[in-house]
């Protein structure tokens, strides 16, 4: 049964009533990694893997909320909005952000499922918290912006599943649009989309199918560094307010005062953020070798400098170096774990699964998966 089908029946037998349908893509980043919380540039897309979520009204003060991939329902009275653990943190996050916004909201009834793979690194927390947000608009008529419902969702994320988050995944998965990338000011942003031509050329996501639970508290910690960093730099340099202002020479006048590691984070921030555009340029150029040597930069500082990538993901990431049809790769998101994002011929896709995978399971013992994903349009209400 498809996904759709699948939350009309389960909402009809659950709730009694026909739903208003939200769909809620996730997300890639083909570059800019760790740079959106430090006000810099990103270059992600929405894709076509979603949530799909049903809505309707139930005239209470109770929200019922059932999960198909957990198989289980949570409900909560909106009097009640504090974190509990788990996915309906997404839900209850959301709804808290609605409600301190000033919006008027009254009891509801949701079902959501989807084939966004959870822990992956493809932004399932954004779709969902996206979905539920523009879901709840619609069916309040509240008229939410999407600029808002993206700050609602981040909100969501810092408050109520405690990752201190910057705001990439819910602005991509709410803003993609078909086929397109998109070139993001994380400080003002101001965006502008790039189409997203391949040509004989295609990504392909590996998933390592490891999530290490080292990631949220190495996020945060990432960030604080990040911030120590533009302190010492601003005691020189007042103006600076983020990485995004620090130049690579203002950071070597202000290395004496850093910790070697504090140096180490903040130049590979800089760096990345560089890489963007000029990855940026390359696509104009259509000279996807450029891209793809930009990846493998992208690579190997958050590996070696920012100290974000996993054995698993180095692997995977080392084992293309040598394939003649893979331009380049480079591990996604976060990181300790999820995906690498890989850009090779597409010709070779099937050779390519098949070694790698072989590769991978000798290595690790594991199954790996992969994910041929196009760019698509970000949430809206679905009307299929
Ligand atoms: C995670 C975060 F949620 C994003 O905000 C971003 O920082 C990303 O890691 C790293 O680029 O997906």
């Amino acid at each position: 049964m498809s996904q759709i089908k699948q939350i009309r029946s389960t909402f009809l037998e659950k709730y009694q009533s026909e739903p208003l349908l939200v769909r809620s893509p996730g997300r890639i980043n083909l570059i800019g990694e760790h740079t959106d919380y430090n006000d810099g540039f990103v270059l992600p897309a929405a894709i076509d893997k979603y949530i799909y979520l049903g809505f309707a009204k139930n005239a209470s003060g109770t929200c019922r909320v059932y999960s198909l991939d957990f198989e289980e329902e949570q409900i909560f009275s909106l009097e009640e909005l504090k974190p509990r653990t788990g996915w309906i943190n997404f839900v209850k996050g959301v709804v808290a952000q609605l409600v301190q916004g000033g919006h008027n909201l009254e009891g509801f009834d949701c079902v959501f499922g989807g084939d966004i793979p959870i822990g992956a690194g493809l932004s399932s927390s954004a779709a969902l918290e996206n979905g539920v947000g523009l879901g709840l608009s619609e069916l309040f008529d509240l008229q939410i912006e999407k600029m808002d419902l993206v700050r609602y969702s981040q909100q969501a994320e810092h408050t109520f599943a405690g990752v201190n988050c910057g705001i990439m995944d819910m602005f991509a998965s709410m803003m993609g649009k078909k086929e397109q990338v998109i070139r993001l000011d994380c400080r003002s942003l101001e965006h502008s989309y790039f189409p997203l031509e391949l040509g004989d050329f295609q990504l392909l996501l590996c998933n390592t199918k490891v999530a290490h639970t080292l990631a949220e508290s190495a996020y945060n910690k990432r960030r604080e560094e990040c911030q120590e960093g533009v302190n010492q730099v601003k005691q020189q340099f007042p103006d600076v307010n983020s990485l995004r202002d620090v130049t690579p020479q203002m950071l070597e006048k202000a290395r004496g005062e850093m910790a070697p590691l504090v140096y180490q984070r903040c130049a590979y921030v800089i760096q990345e953020n560089e890489r963007v555009i000029t990855t940026c340029n390359a696509l104009a150029d259509d000279d996807l070798e450029a891209v793809g040597h930009l990846l493998y930069g992208s690579h190997k500082g958050l590996s070696e400098a920012y100290e974000v990538s996993c054995p698993e993901l180095d692997f995977l990431v080392d084992y293309t170096r040598d394939l003649p049809y893979v331009l380049g790769a480079r591990m996604m998101g976060g990181g300790f774990g999820g995906c690498t994002l890989n850009l090779l011929k597409k010709s070779a896709t099937k050779e390519f699964i098949a070694s790698i995978t072989g590769a991978y399971q000798e290595k690790f013992g594991l199954q790996m998966e992969t994910y041929e994903v196009n760019v698509a349009d970000g949430t809206g209400v679905f009307e299929g």
